[in-house]
This record gives structure tokens, C-alpha cells and sequence, in this order.
């Protein structure tokens, strides 16, 4: 059976998503593409022979012809939408964050909880990365010993205009804190947040330096810089008792030229990250014909925003703030 997806964003994640559903994963077909633009959103249904195209994303949700939802519009939009799929009882995988409002995931839970059944996917992406995957799994038999730190870097090469200085905290972090939270197996139980001066404190996207505990007594540090100018890096290393394990990006060349050796940074997430969105968007289909959900859950989606509204909390007081979450559904 081909799985019919509505896709809601026809931006930088959209298109890419658009790209992955109809040239790298069978069994699926872009349905029907929506964006407020929709000359964008025309062309990625004439590139992936999408039916049709709206600025409503409630008409594609809707839409009885489409069996699966795809949420890449901008973050704001994200939970009233994935509340929209749940109610046309509609699978979505929604990229993160759920929401920048704790409050507003909490209404997801509540109306998927309310349905008894997981329909709902969070767009971590970094479960599916191997680099941690391998992390998990040395966690997981013990090669490394008890987890004790995990240090993670995330730079990208500049902030967007629209990028504000929490977004650093609210929309790239989520990441970290989701992936931490998912390869210890642990929920975080404070966070401080730390800004470095800048030469220029007008720019926008200032880096922030984070020390979060867990609850298992472990400690994770995150360092954010939207303006890291050389490069798109992601760096982890998990700490345990015994060893590490040290996160390597993927490198397809290295290039010898004029008594140099170099290795390319890419410019933004979608190299970086590309096998590992793949992965994800494939297990999220596959879930949806088994029936088994995979991924990271609504509940991971609160989980992450409830670390950052924290963070928010602690950049703004310059204190360390305790996380503490509602009791976890019977259903996460
Ligand atoms: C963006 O939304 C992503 O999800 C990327 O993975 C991340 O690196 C970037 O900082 C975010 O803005």
C-alpha cells in the first residue's frame, strides 16, 4: 500500500523532507503540498507529482485522500497543527519543536492521550543518527561504564534575521536536550545558562553555554553558537566510568591539495544530518503500517520545551532553575 502524505511547509525543511519522502523511501507519495507561498509550495508538487496544492494547511489535513501528515511550517504553528491532525485522527511527524510552549504541548498530550493512541512524532531526528545510536548502545551493555557526563557542541555558520536570541535556547537546543534525555535514558532535573560577551552585542544568535543535571546525577553541557562562521558542527561525547564515546561526523573526502589536508565543514544541517533524516522519515512510515510508534513522542516534544522555557528562565535570572514535569501519561 503507498502511504499518502500531506506535507504543510514548503521552506528549507519542507522542501528537504519533499525531497527524502520522493526520491529516497518507498512505499509513499507526496499528496498534497501547502504553503502560504504557494508558488513554493507548486513547485515541490511539480518536482515530487504531488495532486494538490494549498495555503490551508486544514484542507490537506483534512483531506480524505491523504493518509499521513508532514508539519515543517514555522515553529509557532506546529502544536495547533499537530492538535488539528489528532482530531482528523491523522499520524504526523512534526518537526521540533513541538511548541516553544510547554503549556501548548501539554494540550497536545492531552488530546492524543484523549484518543488512546500514539499518532504523534516529534522531529528528533538525532535518534536515527548512528553516531548516537552507538552512544546508546555502549551505554546500553556497559562497555563505557556508568554515564557520568555528556558534552555536546552545536554551531551552525549564521543565524537567520529572524533568529532571536532565545530561539538559540528554544529552537536549536531542543536537540541536544532530546538526544541527551534519549541516550541516558534520564530526565533532567536543573539547568544554568551562560552568555560570553560579544565584541558586538547587537548581533543576533549570541552563543549560550548550558550545564544541565539529570535526575541519575549525570552532567551535560551544551554549547549553542548560531554564528559559528566556519562551519556546520556537531560535537558529542558521552562519559562513562570505564570510557567514551565520541561523536564523528560523517566525511565522505578529504582533499590534499598545497601541503594541506582538508575536510569540508557543511554549511548547514541537511548533510550533517541527511542519513539520519532518512532514517527517520522511514521508521516514521514504517510505524505507521505496524502500527508500533517509533521516534521521539509528544511527550519528548513537552519534555524538551519544558528544558528550555528553564533555560529561558535561568539566561534572564542568572540563577539555576530546577525542571520539574508533569506525571508522564500512561500512554508515553
Ligand atoms: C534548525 O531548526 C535545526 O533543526 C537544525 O538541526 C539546527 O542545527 C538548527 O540550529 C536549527 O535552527
Amino acid at each position: 500500500m503507498t502511504l499518502r502524505v500531506g506535507l504543510i511547509g514548503a521552506g528549507i525543511m519542507g522542501a528537504d523532507h519533499a525531497r527524502i519522502l520522493s526520491q529516497q523511501i518507498a512505499g509513499v507519495s507526496l499528496h498534497f503540498i501547502c504553503d502560504r507561498d504557494t508558488a513554493r509550495a507548486r513547485q515541490i508538487a511539480d518536482d515530487t507529482g504531488a495532486a494538490h496544492v494549498s495555503d490551508d494547511p486544514l484542507a490537506v489535513i483534512n483531506d480524505r485522500q491523504v493518509d499521513a501528515v508532514l508539519i515543517a511550517s514555522p515553529d509557532q504553528t506546529h502544536a495547533p497543527l499537530t492538535k488539528a491532525c489528532i482530531a482528523a485522527g491523522k499520524p504526523v511527524l512534526c518537526e521540533k519543536p513541538l511548541s516553544q510552549d510547554s503549556a501548548e504541548c501539554l494540550d497536545v498530550i492531552a488530546a492524543e492521550v484523549k484518543t488512546g493512541k500514539r499518532l504523534v512524532q516529534i522531529g528528533f531526528m538525532r535518534r536515527f543518527d548512528l553516531g548516537y545510536v552507538d552512544m546508546k548502545k555502549a551505554l546500553g551493555n556497559g562497555s563505557i561504564g556508568p554515564a557520568l557526563m555528556m558534552h555536546n557542541f552545536h554551531r551552525n555558520v549564521s543565524a537567520p534575521p529572524s533568529f532571536t536570541g532565545q530561539m538559540a535556547i528554544t529552537n536549536s537546543a531542543p536537540h541536544e536536550f532530546d538526544i541527551a534525555r534519549y541516550v541516558l535514558g534520564e530526565e533532567f532535573e536543573s539547568i544554568s545558562v551562560f552568555r560570553p560577551k560579544l565584541a558586538d552585542p547587537t548581533k543576533v544568535g549570541a552563543p549560550v553555554f548550558m550545564v544541565l543535571t539529570t535526575c541519575g546525577g549525570q552532567i551535560v553541557n551544551v554549547e549553542i553558537n548560531n554564528n559559528a562562521a566556519y562551519g556546520y558542527d556537531v560535537r558529542g561525547e558521552l562519559v562513562g566510568e570505564k570510557g567514551s564515546v565520541f561523536l564523528r561526523s560523517p566525511v565522505a573526502s578529504e582533499l590534499n591539495v598545497n601541503l594541506q589536508s582538508v575536510i569540508s565543514y557543511p554549511a548547514d544541517w541537511r548533510p550533517r544530518f541527511a542519513e539520519a533524516y532518512r532514517l527517520q522519515n522511514a521508521a516514521w512510515l514504517k510505524s505507521i503500517e505496524t502500527g508500533k510508534p517509533v521516534g521521539a513522542s509528544a511527550w519528548d516534544g513537552y519534555a524538551s520545551t519544558l528544558v528550555a522555557e528553564a533555560g529561558v528562565t535561568s539566561l534572564e535570572s542568572g540563577s539555576a532553575v530546577r525542571i520539574i514535569p508533569i506525571a508522564k501519561p500512561a500512554l508515553y
